[in-house]
């Protein structure tokens, strides 16, 4: 039988394609840079890398797809479908950290977004009970 334990944490994990930009930071707005990013949800943490076609040299290095970007702890972190004043595209969702970082993460595939907001929200759940 599988431990419960085990259950729980392998429910909490995730990494595929995503499309993502920083919206703001320390509070502040930042301008968009929306690109592809390999996502990865571990340990509570979700890490955003780099888009290979934005490297500054424009190389398009395969190698640039493991080089993370940004980091957001969940911990303390919201998340929700962002308004339509947030973004032109569809399936939008807005990641806000506890530290005053914002994101918005996307992807045209409803199911496919539709469950990285389902374990984002379990994973959020999770920390604050800790
Ligand atoms: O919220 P905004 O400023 O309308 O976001 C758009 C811009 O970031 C735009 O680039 P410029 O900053 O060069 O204008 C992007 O190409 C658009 O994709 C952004 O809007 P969407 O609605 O796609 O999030």
């Amino acid at each position: 039988e599988m431990p419960h334990n085990f259950f729980q944490v392998s429910n909490l994990e995730k990494a595929g394609i995503l499309n993502k930009t920083k919206v703001s930071e320390n509070g502040k707005k930042i301008r968009k840079n929306w690109g592809h990013s390999w996502t990865v949800l571990h340990g509570g943490i979700l890490t955003f890398h780099k888009d290979p076609k934005s490297t500054p040299t424009g190389a398009s290095s395969k190698t640039n797809h493991i080089v993370p970007e940004f980091t957001v702890d969940l911990k303390g972190a919201t998340i929700g479908w962002a308004n339509k004043d947030k973004s032109s595209k569809k399936n939008v969702l807005e990641l806000k950290s506890r530290n005053g970082a914002e994101y918005l993460i996307q992807y045209d595939t409803e199911s496919i977004i539709t469950d990285w907001y389902k374990v984002i929200v379990d994973t959020i759940s999770q920390l604050d009970l800790d």
